[in-house]
């Protein structure tokens, strides 16, 4: 029943302006995940967690439906090449926002049943040491709309000018993800 009631929660912060949800003094902003390219079939998820309580606390895991697994990673510099790599946790301190973003900590969806799109929404639920689990939906984004990717003047050109939803962003797609 709580996963029920959660969905519905979820449901109304789509149609409500940006997607937030809050358990005890975990907040959690703007949860995106990029959309999947061609037949790459993993994904990243991102977000910025505020820990607004007075104790730390610590993201364990996420779960979601839409991939075979979920991991936490990071990015990690080897040379000039940036990898990642699976991070335990995530840790909260308390007061502080941390940022999981393009290039940096995410989490990973390994294996998705189907290919994201730009647009979908899907549930992914936070699991926190001390909040507990929460439930957020997370907007799929077209891959060159973040602007803190890797720019390696990629054209893809396939159309821009009839694309709605790109606005001639076509670069930057954060070339190193899903590819291992
Ligand atoms: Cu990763």
């Amino acid at each position: 029943m709580l996963r029920i009631a959660a969905r519905a929660l979820a449901f109304a912060f789509i149609l409500g302006a940006g997607a937030a949800a809050q358990a005890g003094e975990l907040h959690v902003d703007d949860p995106w995940a990029r959309a999947s390219l061609g037949q790459v079939p993993n994904s990243a998820a991102y977000m910025i967690l505020h820990n607004e309580g007075a104790e730390d606390d610590r993201l364990l895991r996420a779960e979601a439906e839409v991939a075979a697994a979920v991991e936490l990673h990071t990015h990690v510099m080897e040379g000039d090449v940036a990898r990642m790599r699976r991070v335990e946790a995530v840790e909260l301190p308390a007061g502080e926002s941390v940022a999981l973003a393009p290039g940096g900590l995410h989490v990973m969806l390994i294996g998705l049943e189907a290919p994201l799109e730009a647009g979908e929404t899907f549930p992914l639920t936070l699991v926190f040491e001390r909040a507990g689990a929460l439930e957020v939906t997370v907007e799929v984004r077209a891959a060159g709309r973040e602007r803190q990717g890797h720019s390696h003047g990629h054209s893809h050109g396939h159309g821009d000018e009839d694309d709605d939803h790109d606005h001639g962003e076509g670069h930057g797609h954060g070339h190193s993800h899903g590819q291992q």
